[in-house]
């Protein structure tokens, strides 16, 4: 029974602990934003779950995984709706975060064209002021048949919408998914340690001015009492010195002695 009880209080601790930990977890977030039906989920899926489904299942609002790195360190990934009425809720979603992938399909004339819209949702947004703006063009595996985009075309498109970043995927096919997933965590083990690195000179720097103002009030007691002992033994000295004066000095003879003769 005691032992019941031992077990069930480090339970309890342990859930207070891991809430803590969690309520101060800082995570690197990535948003896939894109019109409906460019593979966002598919893409969202097959990196968190590496699963794949044919169908489109509706995206309603939002939803998010979250990825440890190898360095412990946490990634929150964001899939949101594109349809029309959901959009609206999206620059939410874009609030702080590191990357923006804008998912397109690359079998849709449409969905390409439209990377302007995106890219003007991301900068309008609160999203992290070094965001990166990835765009994703998905569904490759498609890339050979008739309706596909050519890659040429969706060079020019990214240059004139000051695009840097493009990757290639098949969600269905498991293309260049790794890569994007490998990317996201090398990115966010740079972000956290630049991040400690940072914090830990800012913290040097406190402990040091810390110091430094300890140093500075010592020094003042230290002059303080120095200044109160060197003025007290002047004082000392000065009644010491009138006091001997007082008692030393030489009587003079009251005004109505007479010398008798
Ligand atoms: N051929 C092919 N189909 C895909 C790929 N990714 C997604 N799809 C299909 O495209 C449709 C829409 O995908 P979904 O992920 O729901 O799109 P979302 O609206 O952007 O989230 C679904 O039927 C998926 O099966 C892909 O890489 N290749
Ligand atoms: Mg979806």
């Amino acid at each position: 029974m005691k032992f019941k009880k031992f077990i069930a209080l480090i339970c309890t601790f342990a859930f207070m602990f891991s809430n803590l930990i969690n309520v101060h977890a800082e995570y690197y977030n990535m948003a896939l934003v894109g019109d409906s039906k460019a593979g966002k989920t598919s893409v969202f899926k097959r990196m968190c779950e590496d699963t794949f489904d044919s169908e489109h299942i509706l995206t309603i609002g939002a939803s998010f995984h979250t990825l440890s790195t190898v360095s412990g360190n946490s990634v929150r990934i964001w899939d949101t709706a594109g349809r029309e009425e959901y959009q609206k809720f999206i620059p939410l979603y874009l609030r702080g975060a590191k990357i923006v992938v804008i998912c397109s399909d690359i079998t849709c004339q449409d969905s390409i064209n439209n990377i302007d819209k995106w890219k003007k949702m991301v900068e309008d947004s609160e999203c992290s002021e070094d965001v990166m703006v990835v765009w994703m063009i998905n569904k490759i595996d498609l890339e050979k048949t008739e309706d596909a985009v050519k890659r040429d075309e969706i060079n020019d498109i990214a240059s004139a919408n000051g695009i840097k970043h493009i990757i290639y995927t098949s969600a269905k096919m498991d293309d260049g998914i790794k890569e994007l997933k490998e990317m996201l965590c090398r990115l966010a083990n740079e972000f956290f340690a630049t991040e400690t690195a940072v914090r830990k000179e800012a913290e040097a720097n406190a402990a040091y001015k810390e110091a430094e103002t300890n140093a500075a009030l010592v020094k003042k007691l230290l002059m303080g009492t120095v200044l109160t002992a060197v003025a007290g033994a002047v004082i000392g000295t000065i009644c010491l010195i009138r006091n001997w004066l007082v008692n030393n000095r030489p009587q003079s003879l009251p005004n109505n002695y007479e010398i008798k003769t």
